[in-house]
């Protein structure tokens, strides 16, 4: 079942999700949804609070080539540690369409995390999988990749978002 995503300057964007405590068919019915929803909106990142769900839960996949294998990862509970280096990333948003910014992160990470059963994860990555990840995880703290810019670069990228839509 395809879900609404919801785009800026809708204010869910902005608040803190909480803990997933149940890790029920519920839980999965909506991971499953969101991969749906995701893969028809051509992402290659969504997190719940997204859709509406402001619980911790996020998915990536980031087989961008077509013809690739799906590589689908879902993270609930995250918490990221060990971050190292630093990484350039021109970076979109389902839910800021229209805008594509470039964006520091840090290049290597290391993520605790909980799979769709409850079960405790570990990985460690880097480059456009450790730069999706902490986008995503950007949104369970009602973050977005806008409010990673310098306050210029940030102060013109929201002067474009509210240019286009108004128009
Ligand atoms: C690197 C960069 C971004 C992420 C987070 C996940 N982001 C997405 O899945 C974005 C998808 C997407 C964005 C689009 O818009 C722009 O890039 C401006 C788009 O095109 C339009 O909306 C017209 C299509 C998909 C992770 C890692
Ligand atoms: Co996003």
């Amino acid at each position: 079942m395809l879900l609404e995503i919801l785009t800026y300057p809708n204010p869910e964007l902005l608040k803190v999700s909480n803990p997933v405590k149940k890790f029920d068919r519920h839980l999965h019915f909506l991971l499953d949804n969101m991969a749906e929803t995701m893969y028809e909106a051509n992402g290659i990142g969504l997190a719940a609070p997204q859709v509406g769900h402001k619980v911790r839960a996020f998915i990536v996949d980031v087989a961008i080539n077509k013809g690739d294998q799906n590589q689908l990862r879902e993270f609930i509970n995250p918490k990221i540690s060990h971050g190292s280096g630093s990484i350039i990333f021109e970076e979109g948003c389902l839910s800021v369409p229209g805008l594509s910014e470039e964006v520091k992160r840090k290049e290597k990470i290391r993520i605790d995390y909980l799979d769709r059963f409850g079960k405790p994860q570990t990985l460690e990555t880097e480059g456009l999988l450790a730069v999706a990840i902490q986008h995503e995880n950007d949104h369970l703290d009602g973050v977005l990749f806008v409010d990673r810019l310098s306050p210029i670069r940030r102060r013109m990228a929201k002067k474009k978002l509210s240019k286009a839509i108004t128009l």
